[in-house]
This record gives structure tokens, C-alpha cells and sequence, in this order.
């Protein structure tokens, strides 16, 4: 019984799935340089309130001095039920770990949500997928009472076959397993095209 119980956990089901914030596992060694460049979201798990619905792309650039910073877009629906593409500004703050930042972001439109989020990069192969975590609140136990989840391709058709194990894996480590929803990608918030 025991030696099952050591050989489960040996096998991760039990490493880190005390899901405490505090444990959890972020990329090794993250090179922002290798991240800049576009990312579309195909999955998402969703924190309490408002959020970016659908046909999300975000753009991750480095300023001069080293800063990273990021644009995003997305289809959101503000009130009841007024449609449109958020077009979002992000700029990121360094912390003791290269793959943790704190961001601010804010909306090209003032009725835009404004904030100030945990931004985490879980795990990334750089050229295919990336897996961001987000902790809102944390909860009295450590664990999070309210986050988001991105999980990016750099494929606007979705994660390559091969990637999809990570990224379920990286899923059961961050407790968020079972609550992510498919990212459409309808064109929605495509800039319509310049007559020439
Ligand atoms: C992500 C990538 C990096 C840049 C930014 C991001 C988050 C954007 C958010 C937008 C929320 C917008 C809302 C608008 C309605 O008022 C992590 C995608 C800025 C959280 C809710």
C-alpha cells in the first residue's frame, strides 16, 4: 500500500498538488528575448469577473532598457452586452525570478478594465507553446481563490499534438485541471484591411 502510494508520487500525481501558490513550479532559466514575438491564446481559464473572451492574440516586446512589455487583444463583452476588441497595454516589473513578473496593464479605451497582475510563464519551448499563470487572491490555506490561466501556441491553428501532454500536465500542476475553455479564433478582431 505504501510502496504504491511512494510510487504514485513519484510520478508527479502528488508533487505540487497540495496546490499552494507558493509551490508552484515556474519556466527554469525564462529568456524574455526568446519570448517576444506573437502568441495566440487557445485556451483559457477565466478569474472571477470580466474577462477577454475570444480571438486573443498578445504581442511581447523588450524595451531599450530591458523592460519586457506586451499588447494584447480580445473580444469582450462590458456591460451587458456591448461587444468589442479590447486592445490592452501591458508593461512588466522584473522579480527575483526571471519567469515571474508583476504587470499593469490598461486599455487603449478608458472604459477598459485597469490592473496590476501576477504574471507568471509556468513553462515554454519558446517556439510552440507557453503556459501563464495568474494568482488574484490567495486564499487563507496558500491556495488560490481566484487566478487565470492563458495556455499559448504560436500557431493561430492551435498546439501541435505533440505539445498538448505538457500543457494537460502543466494544467494538473497549477489545480486548474477541467477549467479552461477553448480560445476561438473567428477574425473578430482583425484590423479590416486598408484600401490601398
Ligand atoms: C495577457 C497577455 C499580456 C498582455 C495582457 C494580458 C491580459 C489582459 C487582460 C485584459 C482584460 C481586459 C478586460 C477588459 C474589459 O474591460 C495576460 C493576455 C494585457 C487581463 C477584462
Amino acid at each position: 500500500m505504501l510502496r504504491w502510494f511512494v510510487a504514485l508520487c513519484a510520478l508527479a500525481v502528488c508533487q505540487a498538488q497540495d496546490c499552494q501558490v507558493a509551490n508552484i513550479q515556474v519556466m527554469q532559466n525564462f529568456d524574455r528575448t526568446k519570448y517576444v514575438g506573437t502568441w495566440y491564446a487557445v485556451a483559457k481559464k477565466d478569474p472571477v469577473g470580466l474577462f477577454l473572451r475570444d480571438n486573443i492574440v498578445a504581442n511581447f516586446a523588450i524595451k531599450e532598457d530591458g523592460t519586457m512589455t506586451a499588447t494584447a487583444e480580445g473580444r469582450v463583452i462590458i456591460l451587458n452586452n456591448w461587444e468589442l476588441c479590447a486592445r490592452m497595454f501591458a508593461t512588466f516589473e522584473d522579480t527575483p525570478d526571471p519567469a515571474k513578473f508583476k504587470m499593469k496593464y490598461w486599455g487603449a479605451a478608458s472604459n477598459l478594465q485597469t490592473g496590476d497582475d501576477a504574471h507568471w510563464v509556468i513553462d515554454t519551448d519558446y517556439e510552440n507553446y507557453a503556459v501563464h499563470y495568474s494568482c488574484r487572491v490567495i486564499d487563507y490555506d496558500g491556495t488560490c481563490l481566484d487566478g487565470y490561466s492563458f495556455v499559448f501556441s504560436r500557431h493561430p491553428t492551435g498546439l501541435r499534438p505533440e505539445d498538448q501532454r505538457i500543457v494537460t500536465q502543466k494544467k494538473q500542476d497549477l489545480c486548474m485541471i477541467g477549467k479552461y475553455r477553448r480560445v476561438d479564433h473567428t477574425g473578430y478582431c482583425q484590423e479590416p484591411e486598408l484600401p490601398m
